[in-house]
């Protein structure tokens, strides 16, 4: 557990951590000189059961308001120190919003250098803090020290570790559901053991001997030893300090402070990030900010999506550089000169559409999400607008890798990686029966369409896994048909009308006549049709599986595809592969035509072509298999 001080600077937070854990958290020469924290100190105190709680300690000058930013990211319980002779300063407002605004839990106040001041002074301090809480710290507790005299020093010790006592189990097991992520703070190396991370576990655990990702590095690194809340340990926690030896850095750019190191592997980070924003200072349309995680940040503009009330709205954050981050995380945005916090955005998406980001349909899908409170409302929100790839949710909300998401909810599916719930999955049939219905309307002489089609006609938003189940649930329940690979209505059928039945049977006759592929103009020619008649009748012959076209406008009877079709597969078997002049010289049907063959059934699937070489072998022996017909040919 971390408790992370804030307040003021020079109201005695570094002063006050050395009086109840003996450490002066001010390590660095320059702190010691000035008197004045700069970079995050540390310091521990022991509890029972061989636990350790961690403070950390922040400076509290403005100036260096992004490391107090750092310190406090995951702050889940805090220590807000004010000066008796003082009271509430600006950076106590200011430090006290941002852990608000980060969903802080639990505040202590501390009322410092009691011994500079009366009673009565105490009294009015006491009431500057009351009009300061805002109503969900209202009851927080408050100490009146010195940690000068040591006054009141042993109380909020004791304080401080029964709360320590209430919250820690619930942290481990809060560990236990959760994927390993901490921010990086700091990164050097250490003679002998080579590079090590320091940082805040963010949540989940990790092990010795584990193998983690560091955003921006390619390859995994193994963690060889760990120190957690500043002593040896095999494993750490949500909520701890810790300090990992890393192995397998040495790549081409380093582990550098602001990175993440994730049990996941990173999905790409994203630049456009889609939130809710709890303001405190109102802000514009497209206006320049920055924004910080954890140890990163850059800048960034707003884009309001909707204003929800007056400090909640909307917006989408479209980040200078992409900007590691998940569901639910909260990213503290100041404005562009970072003088003041403005506020902070709760992540809802970090995958938003390019186009239609304030469709009503869109707006109403981010308001769910922002009120779903639980892992499986979430799931359901998304699963019904949209397939979510499992892959993605986990990392988005950082479960466990094999985690059973299927078991939070039983209206969703899993199919091939991608969830999908029933109210969507009933959404997509019908568009697909929609879709065909019109088709068959605009096409009547066509038999059906191709799932690939499909999936171009609904703007490629759905996978083509998703979209075959779709298509065999509405075919179980006798509502679309497929006939050689084409999606169809039931109802709608390919049959020739009379006149259609006898041009068939005349050019048939030519084509077995004639044995190898002819074009639309050679069957028109020699069977005294109009040109017109023949290509739509083509077209309809081959959706009937009658005969294929091997390039545009050129037929060859299906039952003679698969006669060639065998004496490719022959001749391989025999010799290894097949030569252009070889398959020539066993057709005779001329150059071209074997070459549109063999090239037909290259794209088919059947054969290969060897890299700059007149000759192929097999691919995938098991498609044109013989038909009695071909044998029939062949004899
Ligand atoms: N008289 C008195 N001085 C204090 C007390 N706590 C801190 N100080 C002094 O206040 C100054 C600032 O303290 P420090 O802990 O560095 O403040 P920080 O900037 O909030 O970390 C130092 O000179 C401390 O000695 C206290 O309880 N009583
Ligand atoms: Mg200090």
């Amino acid at each position: 557990m971390i408790i992370v001080t804030a307040g003021h600077v020079d109201h005695g937070k570094t002063s006050l951590i050395e009086a109840l854990t003996g450490t002066n958290a001010d390590r660095l020469p320059e702190e010691k000189q000035r008197g004045m924290t700069i970079e995050l100190g540390y310091a521990f105190m022991d509890l029972s059961d061989n636990q350790r709680l961690a403070f950390v300690d922040v400076p509290g000058h403005s100036k260096f308001i992004n490391t107090m930013l750092a310190g406090v990211s995951c702050a889940k319980h805090a220590l807000l120190i004010i000066a008796c002779d003082d009271g509430v300063m600006p950076q106590t407002s200011e430090h006290l919003a941002i852990l608000q605004l980060l969903n802080l839990e639990h505040l202590i106040v501390v009322l410092t250098k009691q011994d500079k001041v009366d009673s009565a002074r105490i009294e009015a301090v006491k009431e500057e803090v009351n009009q300061l809480l805002s109503h969900n710290h209202r009851n927080s507790p408050i100490h009146v020290v010195s940690a000068q005299t040591g006054l009141g020093i042993a109380e909020l010790n004791q304080a401080i570790k029964q709360l320590a006592k209430t919250q820690i189990d619930e942290l481990s097991r809060a560990s236990e559901q959760a994927s390993f992520r901490m921010a990086i703070d700091r990164v050097f190396t250490v003679k002998g053991a080579g590079v090590v991370v320091t940082g805040t576990v963010i949540s989940g655990q990790v092990s010795q001997g584990e193998s983690l990702y560091v955003s921006g590095l390619s390859k995994a690194v193994k963690v060889r030893t760990l120190h957690s809340q500043g002593r040896v340990s095999e494993h750490a926690y949500t909520c701890q300090r810790v300090a990992l030896n890393v192995t397998g850095t040495n790549q081409h750019r380093g582990i550098q402070r602001g990175d993440w190191l994730t049990a996941l592997a990173p999905l790409a980070p994203p630049k456009v990030i889609c939130g809710v924003f709890e303001t405190c200072l109102p802000f514009k349309h497209w206006q320049s900010v920055q924004v910080h995680l954890g140890n990163s940040h850059t800048t960034a503009r707003i884009g309001l999506l909707e204003m929800l009330s007056d400090n909640q709205a909307l917006v989408e954050l479209q980040c200078e550089q992409v900007f590691s981050c998940v569901e639910q995380d909260r990213i503290i945005i100041r404005d562009a000169a970072a003088k003041t916090t403005l506020g902070a955005l709760r992540v809802l998406d970090i995958a938003p559409p390019n186009r239609g980001k304030r469709s009503p349909q869109r707006l109403s899908y981010l308001k769910t999400l922002k009120e779903s409170g639980t892992l499986s409302s979430s799931l359901l929100a998304q699963t019904a607008a949209h397939c979510v790839l499992k892959s993605t949710f986990i990392w988005a909300n950082q479960l466990s890798a094999n985690s059973d998401l299927l078991s939070l909810s039983e209206s969703i599916h899993d199919v091939d990686g991608y969830l999908v719930s029933e109210v969507l999955n009933e959404q997509i049939e019908q568009q697909l029966l929609t879709l065909v219905s019109e088709y068959h309307q605009a096409s009547p002489e066509l038999l059906g369409l191709t799932i690939n089609r499909l999936q171009r006609m609904t703007h490629g938003q759905y996978p083509l896994a998703v979209l075959m189940r779709a298509c065999d649930n509405l075919s179980l329940k006798n509502r679309l048909n497929s006939t050689r690979g084409l999606v169809h209505l039931p109802q709608h059928n390919l049959a020739l009308s009379n006149d259609e039945l006898l041009q068939w049977q005349q050019i048939k006759q030519y084509m077995l006549t004639a044995g190898g592929p002819l074009w639309t103009s050679d069957l028109a020619q020699h069977n005294n049709l109009n040109l017109d008649v023949v290509g739509p009748l083509c077209r309809k012959l081959v959706q009937l599986g009658y005969i294929s076209a091997i390039i545009k406008d050129r037929y060859v009877l299906t039952e003679r595809l698969y006669f060639y079709a065998n004496v490719i597969r022959d001749q391989i078997k025999t010799h290894g592969e097949i030569k252009t002049a070889d398959f020539n010289s066993m057709i005779q049907l001329g150059r071209k035509a074997s070459i549109q063959l063999l090239e037909f059934y290259d794209r088919s699937g059947l054969t290969w072509r060897k890299k700059k070489d007149n000759s192929r072998v097999i691919r995938d022996s098991s498609i044109f298999i013989t038909s009695d017909l071909a044998e029939e040919h062949r004899s």
